[in-house]
């Protein structure tokens, strides 16, 4: 990548004579031309005219070939189990980080040093990831670090921004299906904050089904950034959804739809109104530091207990009821709100932040004072997203619909004044979950694209059998009304996205020799003592084998090595090309042996020779006009 490109000069540039928004005020027409629509309503256009604008709103998105993305954008992928990178407005996937399933490309959950991050959990080969959230800095993205929740197996993972390889799993303990995952935000991510979703039984030994004693509960979790490890958790009434954090780094508030503490689906809607939890940070943490909290069996992390006790509020936390099995929980870009999305009630209800000290200082009768406005949207509201100009923008399950309004307007309108809060709805095709827009989660919400990922497509591309792709669709919003301009099919289930500026994320060209990420491969070889820049050698230790060689384009550091039947073998290449992107890969033909080594980088890879013979291994990615020629052949003897 050379500087000149990856500046942030704008890659679309404004056309001659046409500005932005004059272009996009031209209404309708736009509209059906971006969305690929067949309809064409005004008679004013000529034929030049609609071929001009057909141009012009390929433009927009269209980032020709050669050219860079203004944003990163990073997709969780579900139950699939790992993060895409796609760039933004071009919607091109730009690369796959393998984090909660194993990846034969780059050999993620087979190599050494993947399988030591996975740790305990490598065990799982299966994860479902949905809400990947960059690293913040006074609430803004610092680009260091995205975060994201595996529900499957109740793990957060942390990928490197700079390498962009998963470098930290942790599971949480005690707890069953880590959901909502936000970072705070003020003055740096110093906690990812986890709601695990299920409640269940505690010590979980098999001795009840029943959820509604006071030993039945789920836990708020935070977890330290850095260390990734777990800082406190915090016993909660009801079930834990989605959450956010605020401005201030004080509070964090999370939905929750199971108030009733139900577990079938007639009993999770019986109550009119669920709540929103919020969390008092400072109090929990002094509560720990003065020592005053519990440890459950076999663990040592903090807990302090947030429930009510006979109808008493606990020091750390507040319960606000909303309507009714609320979603989607979303801070906006000015600090100043909560909002919970109230998917089965056509409202969202707007939590005023600076209420809150208040609230938690005793001076409401009732909690929902805090609530400022609970404008009615639409049918089935899930997720909301900011513009940085006052607006936000809800997905509306089941009108698939988007709708955008104004935050002023609705606290106006539930003052009594008569003021219609709702700017503009946009059909989206079809049944949207999230949406996000650029920067939405930082104070610097740019309001120019939106996201919105739709979870049916039926109709919307090339049939592929009854698994239909989803629908990921590329919204305008920087005019008065949102402009569709892509569609864009994904495979199972990015629940949710985010955007970054692309001066935002700094990688790596090449890797750096002392990375952390294969230290434990570097100190191993040391023990051995091998240089890894320059050794290509054969240790043997009893029943282990330990083949160290190099690489550089076309050719490994040793052609041929030769174990017993039944060794352990662990070969371990070091790539000494410097060249960016000239990366190898590894293969062991018939032993399940795949992984990726890039410039500079060490990377091992463990399997067991039990078949006598000889075997080719080869090298899996291309890298030179020679790259079919760079193989080698292991013997195995008979034992
Ligand atoms: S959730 S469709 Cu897992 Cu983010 Cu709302
Ligand atoms: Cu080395 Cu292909
Ligand atoms: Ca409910």
């Amino acid at each position: 990548m050379n500087d000149k490109k990856n500046d942030t000069t704008d890659v679309v540039p404004e056309p001659k004579g046409v500005s932005r928004r004059s272009f996009l005020g031209t209404g309708a027409v736009t509209g059906a031309v971006l969305a690929g629509a067949t309809a064409l309503g005004a008679g004013t256009f000529t034929r030049e005219s609609w071929a001009a604008a057909a141009k012009e709103a390929k433009s927009r998105i269209h980032v020709a070939p050669g050219e860079l993305d203004e944003y990163y954008g990073f997709w969780s992928g579900g139950h699939q189990g790992e993060v895409r990178v796609l760039g933004v407005p071009s919607m091109r996937e730009l690369m796959r980080i393998p984090v909660f399933n194993v990846d034969s490309a780059t050999g993620w959950g087979l190599t050494n040093e993947s399988k030591l991050i996975l740790g305990d959990s490598a065990k799982y080969q299966n994860g479902d990831c949905h809400h990947p959230h960059i690293s913040m800095t006074d609430g803004k993205y610092d680009g260091k670090y995205l975060f994201i929740n595996d529900k499957a197996n109740s793990r957060v993972a942390r990928i490197r921004l700079d390498i962009m390889k998963c470098d930290k799993i942790l599971t949480v303990p005690n707890v069953q299906a880590i959901h909502g995952l936000r970072l705070q935000k003020v003055p740096y991510t110093k906690y990812v904050f986890a709601n695990a979703e299920f409640v269940i039984p505690h010590p979980n030994d098999g001795r009840t089904f029943d959820l509604q004693d006071k030993n039945s509960y789920t836990m708020f979790n935070a977890i330290d950034a850095e260390k990734m490890e777990m800082a406190f958790q915090v016993i909660v009434d009801g079930n834990l959804d989605n959450s956010d954090a605020d401005y201030t780094g004080k509070y964090a508030a999370s939905t929750c739809y199971n108030s009733e503490k139900a577990y079938d689906l007639g009993g999770m809607m019986r109550n009119e109104r669920d709540w929103v939890v919020v969390f008092n940070i400072p109090r929990i943490e002094a509560a720990i530091k003065a020592g005053k909290f519990i440890t459950l069996e076999g663990s040592s992390v903090p807990v302090v207990d947030g429930r009510k006790t006979d109808g008493k509020d606990s020091e750390f936390t507040r319960y606000i009821p909303v309507p009714k099995n609320p979603h989607g929980c979303n801070t906006s870009s000015d600090g100043k709100y909560f909002i919970a999305n109230g998917n089965l009630s056509p409202t969202v209800s707007m939590i005023a932040i600076d209420r809150l000290d208040d609230l938690f200082a005793g001076r409401y009768k009732d909690p929902r004072e805090v609530i400022v406005a609970e404008p009615e949207l639409g049918l089935g509201p899930l997720h909301t997203t900011f513009d940085g100009r006052g607006n936000a923008y809800t997905t509306l399950f089941i009108d698939s619909q988007v709708v955008k309004w104004n935050m002023d307007e609705a606290i106006r309108a539930y003052k009594g004044e008569k003021v219609n809060y709702i700017k503009h709805k946009l059909d989206v095709q079809y049944q949207p979950g999230h949406n996000h827009a650029s920067l939405t989660e930082t104070s610097e919400a740019d309001g120019k694209w939106l996201v919105v990922l739709c979870k049916f497509s039926k109709d919307r591309f090339l049939p592929t059998g009854p698994l239909h792709p989803e629908n990921d669709q590329l919204i305008d919003i920087s005019g008065e009304e949102m402009k569709l301009v892509h569609d864009g099919p994904a495979f199972a289930e990015p629940h949710d996205c985010i955007l970054a500026r692309r001066d935002q994320i700094k990688t790596q060209k090449i890797w750096n020799r002392n990375d952390p990420f294969f230290a434990p491969t570097v100190e191993r070889a040391k023990k051995d003592g091998i240089n890894l820049e320059t050794d290509n050698k054969v240790i043997r230790d009893g029943n282990k084998v330990r083949v160290y060689m190099t690489s550089m384009a076309p050719a490994y550091g040793l052609t041929e090595f030769t174990v017993k039947q039944g060794n352990e073998v662990t070969v371990t290449i070091t790539n000494i090309d410097q060249i960016e992107d000239v990366s190898h890969g590894f293969v062991m033909t018939n032993h399940g042996v795949s992984m990726e080594i890039s410039p500079q980088q060490t990377s091992s890879i463990t399997f067991i020779a039990d078949k006598p013979g000889l075997h080719w291994y080869y090298c899996s990615w291309f890298c030179h006009a020679l790259h079919m020629e760079m193989v080698g052949r292991m013997l195995v003897e008979k034992a």
